[in-house]
């Protein structure tokens, strides 16, 4: 037993950060559901199940460097800290006097705390002095945020509370599962239910989400931007757009308007799959039921047009006057348990805390003020997370990398692991032996969640207290200390206490736009967490933004016309199907977590490729035959799960295991770098080996 008393913190895993306590008895810690604004009593299996990792015996529990240095084929050996330290910090110094400042890159992940990601950005920044920093968080929301901040002017997932979701008379789900990714929010969408709100879920499967709701939409991946533009054409003209609210609040309709003409319904029924119909009926529920919500999430967002698909359902939220109004707008599901907060402090490629611009010389004046260095000693943005992983081995010869698996969750994961392996050094922070870690020269144990101190930003844009209820293992560290020692070596002295960089925080985030300046860890407390933007302790926080304006230099929301462009890869003879990649109930992300938790384990062992019996048929494939799935990348084996509810073009694969990823295509959206994790183009067959 590593502790005494009760501790109300919350579920490591996801953007909903569900509200448990923690009580540690013998021999285990007892983990209870609490009632948090946002779960309300409720968690997944995920979350009922966290406690199980605090004592895995997989942990890793002592740093680990290779028996042969240099030698990413010997196995490891256990190691003091000062030895995996001393060898991270000869190998940084090295490649920076050989290969400059931006040969050592870090990597991040959405799943640090607030006080972790703002250290690690400054440590890139600071310490380091190196522009190659960018983290997972732009395999994820980077598409939405892009939308949302070039034309509302602040990218914040959620701008209301989740709670408000029950009060809409509509919602329109676009390639989004919570049913699947998180389940306690339902709560909220069936409440509106009973009380007579209808739902529309636009997924090309048939999900625990879309069955329950009352229009399912099953377009071929990658085509949401033409449907947007199809829907904002129905309203337009049926007369159901807002003309004062877009004469009054935003701008740009005009451009707009003239980019939908050509997306006749006929025309848009043939582009996505969608009966013309249901596009009707989709506008009338929007436009005359009441209070209606547009809800984006991954499905939509993972294109290589993943910003503008993002940006039409913008446009058609903005035209129906529904952003800002009472129980209405549009949102989008962040994913990661500080999917929100990480993408606001620093370790994003162009970042600076506080949601600044590394470009912006007021923003490089400010946080360097707070940082006690010249603006100029400042590098400027780096590359996207694709980009950096693509030059390892070139440009960057040190990587460091902190709370992400990139070896099964990066796209085209073959070429990823190639270029993992051209490294001259490889540091990787992380509870277990990922598969990135086992690819490491140094392998740095780390706290998990129920050991450490700090705040996460739920999906609310809610800040929020993860409280320390045990002490980790003796050997292990947390992520901020282990940056402090690395960071004293290299000759900067850093605080590796969480209130002390929360203070530090609050202060480089103060007049930006994810401003923390009033929030305080008794506030969070006192308030059941503290939504930004807090510029004062005595200001109340912001639950609904849009009210009145938005933060836009003219005050109004910049609408952008923007038109369907197809996914980077077509089925064609050769790979005549689409392949599109999501999520599981069971399991988590890369799986180096919850694949190690017996009772999520035993419930999904291995991964399903979900195919439509006709598909199936054709390639002469049972239901729980293996089947290989091949791209222009590489060859996945899985085996299948016979559903009518896919569509018939369409094959889905978790990402939860290695393999989906080495078929994914990694084109880029040209504004947000996000890859295409939603749609390749893939063969199939009966894998040999048939049922095994
Ligand atoms: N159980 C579980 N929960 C999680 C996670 C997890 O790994 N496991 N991860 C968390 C994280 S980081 C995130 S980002 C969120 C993600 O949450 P979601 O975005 O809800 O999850 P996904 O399964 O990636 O994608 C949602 C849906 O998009 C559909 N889809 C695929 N292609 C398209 C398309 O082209 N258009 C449309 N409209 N839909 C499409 C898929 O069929 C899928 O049902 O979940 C969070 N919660
Ligand atoms: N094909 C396909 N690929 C995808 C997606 C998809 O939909 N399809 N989704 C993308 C999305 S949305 C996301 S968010 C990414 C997620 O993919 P990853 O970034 O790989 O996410 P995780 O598996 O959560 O990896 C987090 C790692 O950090 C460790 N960890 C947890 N907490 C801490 C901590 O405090 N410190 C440290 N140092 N380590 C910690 C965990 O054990 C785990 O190994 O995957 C992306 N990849
Ligand atoms: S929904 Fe998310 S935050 Fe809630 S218990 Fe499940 S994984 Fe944890
Ligand atoms: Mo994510």
């Amino acid at each position: 037993m590593r502790g005494v008393t009760a501790t109300d913190t919350h579920c490591p895993y996801c953007a909903l950060q569900c509200g448990m306590t923690l009580t540690p008895e013998i021999p285990r810690v007892r983990l209870e559901p609490r009632d948090f604004p946002v779960n309300r009593g409720g968690l997944c299996a995920k979350g009922f199940t966290a406690a199980d990792l605090l004592d895995h015996r997989d942990r890793l529990l002592h740093p680990l460097v290779r028996k042969v240095p240099g030698d990413r084929t010997s196995p490891f050996r256990e190691a003091t800290w000062d030895e995996a330290l001393s060898q991270t910090e000869e190998q940084i110094r090295t490649a920076q006097e050989r290969h400059g400042r931006n040969s050592v890159g870090v990597f991040g992940g959405g799943g640090l705390t607030n006080e972790k990601a703002y250290a690690l950005g400054k440590f890139a920044r600071v310490t380091l002095k190196s522009a190659s920093i960018d983290y997972n968080g732009r395999f994820c929301m980077s598409s939405a945020a892009t939308a949302a901040n070039r034309t509302l002017g602040v990218d914040r997932g959620l701008p209301f509370p989740l709670e408000d979701v029950a009060h809409a008379k509509t919602v329109l789900l676009v390639g989004a599962n919570p049913a699947d990714a998180m389940p306690p929010s339902m709560q909220y969408l069936d409440t509106g239910r009973e009380n007579g709100a209808r739902h529309i879920v636009i997924d090309p499967r048939r999900t625990n989400t879309a069955a329950g709701a009352h229009l399912h939409l099953q377009p071929l991946p990658g085509t949401d931007l033409a449907l947007a533009n199809g829907l904002l054409h129905i309203a337009i003209r049926e007369g159901h757009i807002d003309e004062a609210y877009i004469r009054d609040r935003t701008t740009g309709f005009d451009a707009v308007k003239n980019a939908t003409n050509s997306y006749w319904p006929d025309r848009v029924e043939r582009m996505t799959g969608v009966p013309e119909n249901r596009l009707r009926e989709t506008v009338r529920l929007l436009a005359t039921q009441g209070p209606a919500m547009i809800l984006t999430a991954r499905g939509a967002e993972q294109h290589s047009n993943g910003t503008d698909t993002a940006q039409a359902y913008l446009n058609l939220a903005l035209a129906l006057g529904l952003v800002g109004r009472p129980f209405s707008g549009y949102g989008t599901i962040t994913g990661q348990g500080n999917g929100q907060g990480g993408r606001e402090h620093g370790q994003k490629a162009d970042q600076l805390p506080g949601y600044r611009k590394l470009d912006d010389p007021e923003a490089r004046k400010h946080v360097a003020k707070v940082w006690g260095i010249d603006p100029d000693e400042l590098p400027g943005p780096g590359q996207s997370a694709y980009e950096m992983l693509d030059q390892l081995g070139g440009k960057v010869r040190v990587l460091m990398v902190l709370a992400s698996n990139i070896a099964v969750s990066a796209p085209n994961s073959n070429r990823i692991l190639e270029k993992l392996k051209s490294l001259d050094f490889l540091v990787v922070s992380d509870i277990f032996a990922s598969e990135t870690a086992e690819l490491a020269d140094v392998v740095l144990p780390t706290a998990q969640w129920a050991e450490e101190e700090g705040t996460m930003t739920n999906l609310e844009g809610r800040v929020i207290r993860r409280k320390r209820a045990l002490a980790p293992p003796p050997e292990v560290r947390t992520d901020l200390e282990m940056l402090a020692d690395l960071s004293r070596r290299l000759g900067r002295a850093e605080s590796s206490d969480p209130r002390t960089v929360f203070e530090e925080l609050r202060r480089a985030s103060a007049g930006g736009i994810a401003d923390y300046a009033g929030i305080t860890y008794e506030r969070i407390e006192k308030e059941n967490g503290v939504f930004w933007p807090c510029p004062a302790e005595d200001h109340p926080g912001t639950p609904r933004l849009f009210a009145d304006n938005f933060p836009t230099k003219d005050g109004r929301a910049a609408m952008r016309a923007v038109i369907h462009r197809d996914p980077a890869e077509m089925p064609d003879r050769t790979f005549p199907y689409v392949l599109t990649t999501g999520r599981n109930m069971q399991q988590y992300q890369s799986g180096n977590q919850t694949r190690r938790v017996k009772a999520l384990n035993v419930a999904l062992p291995e991964p399903r490729a979900e195919i439509h019996p006709d598909l199936a048929r054709r390639h002469g494939i049972n239901d729980g035959d293996l089947v290989e799935l091949r791209s222009r990348r590489g060859v996945a084996v899985l085996r299948a799960r016979l559903s009518d509810g896919i569509r018939p073009d369409t094959v889905f694969a978790p990402f939860h295991w290695p393999g989906a990823n080495a078929l994914t295509n990694p084109a880029l959206d040209p504004h947000s770098r996000m890859p295409a994790f939603k749609a390749c183009a893939v063969a199939i067959s009966r894998h040999e080996r048939g049922t095994d």
